[in-house]
């Protein structure tokens, strides 16, 4: 494949920041990504951009001779687009970058995206984590300290799985008079974490009563962005636990609500108090913050046994070879994947077709909102061509 053209430029994302925008042209059309960015983001993932937004752009529309010399053929050759940029940009457009040339690629071969990336049919679509309500960094004014509510509907067809944790965020809504959402379109409300836990259960129970489907309930606790270097410092309703009381309280929450997914319950650099928390608790225990989409961390985490799932967010990496390298890795080591959205979304609906094409686990983008639902209409999509 010969490529034509590079175009960057600046677009503003679900909450009216800047984030970067990248088209390919070739023979068959022009192809287009954008990346997210996040608020609550890990203090070890990688940089967004390399000085600004501002210079990764120019850099980019200044390669157009050294990219038109390019000859791309498979996913590999990525490896070829990584020598070009030679880490002169940040992860952010990095990985709009390379969606858009695999995106081209596809085309190039008469294939979707995700059928470029893998081969044969998907044997299994991902669990899609819903959002439901919201509190930490993404929510405004008193509300609870856990970041994400969630909903994980366990329906058999992923149609029904979007439809069943969209039912319960309605019937969540309902039950907390809720008027307003967060920047990720989840509930805001000013309850404190132990009141939403149990109305999110008895949620859960009500929708498995009506519709005969299991569902799950599930937090990101994101405790790093509550941490003060001793403590963690809860401010709905006030407490300071110390690290050992944190892991105590947490796996009670997990005991006494059902909780079958647990994000961050611990702050980013506490990899033995995960590994602690996860041999005293049956949820699965995801590192997002701890791991943020690096292979190194993600091994420290694996070999002191502190995860069972891995939050996957392209943009915390930005080279798609890495994120790769890191799903066979979970693959090899049954950890599972969850790929992931960030807060400050944009149309691009890369991350599902990467869902598919690396057999994800489960999908984190969402429940309302459009920058969410494009995404979980795309595998709606895939699932809809291949049935
Ligand atoms: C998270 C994400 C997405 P952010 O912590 O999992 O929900 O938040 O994009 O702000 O990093
Ligand atoms: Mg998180």
């Amino acid at each position: 494949m010969k490529i034509k053209k590079i175009g960057a430029r600046r677009i503003l994302d679900s909450r009216k920041e800047p984030t970067i925008e990248i088209s390919v042209k070739t023979e068959k059309g022009n192809f287009v990504s954008s990346a997210p960015s996040g608020k609550s983001r890990g203090r070890f993932e990688a940089k967004p951009y390399a000085k600004s937004l501002k210079e990764d752009i120019s850099f980019l529309n200044g390669l157009e001779t050294e990219f038109k010399k390019l000859r791309i053929e498979k996913f590999k050759d990525l490896k070829e687009v990584e020598g070009i940029i030679n880490k002169k940009i940040g992860a952010n457009s990095l990985f709009a970058l390379e969606a858009s040339i695999l995106k081209a690629l596809a085309a190039e071969q008469g294939q979707e995206l995700w059928q470029f990336l893998s081969k044969g049919k998907p044997k299994k679509f991902p669990f899609p984590i819903g959002n439901a309500i919201g509190g930490g960094l993404h929510s405004s004014n008193k509300k609870p300290d856990f970041q994400e509510f969630l909903f994980i509907s366990k329906s058999r067809k992923f149609f029904d799985r979007v439809f069943i944790n969209k039912q319960a965020y309605k019937l969540a809504g309902k039950i907390i008079k809720a008027k307003t959402v967060n920047d990720e379109g989840a509930w805001q409300t000013s309850l404190d974490n132990e009141k939403i836990l149990k109305i999110m259960d008895e949620v859960r129970c009500k929708v498995e009563e009506r519709i005969g489907e299991e569902i799950e309930i599930g937090v990101d606790v994101a405790a790093s962005t509550f941490f003060n270097g001793e403590f963690y410092n809860y401010k709905n309703k006030p407490q300071k636990l110390n690290r050992k009381e944190q892991i105590n309280y947490i796996s009670r929450l997990a005991e006494d609500y059902n909780i079958g997914y647990i994000e961050d319950p611990l702050e980013q650099e506490d990899f033995y108090g995960f590994s602690e928390l996860k041999n005293k608790t049956r949820s699965l225990i995801v590192g997002d913050d701890l791991t943020v989409t690096n292979l190194i961390r993600l091994k420290k985490a694996f070999q002191n046994k502190c995860i069972s799932a891995l939050i996957v967010k392209p943009n915390q990496n930005g080279s798609l070879l890495k994120v790769k390298e890191i799903c066979d890795y979970c693959k090899n080591k049954g950890i599972a994947i969850v790929f992931s959205h960030r807060s400050g979304e944009t149309f691009d609906n890369t991350i599902a077709d990467l869902s598919i094409a690396w057999k994800a686990d489960f999908i984190k983008t969402g429940i309302f909102g459009e920058v969410r639902e494009v995404k979980l209409n795309r595998i709606i999509e895939i699932e809809k061509l291949i049935e």
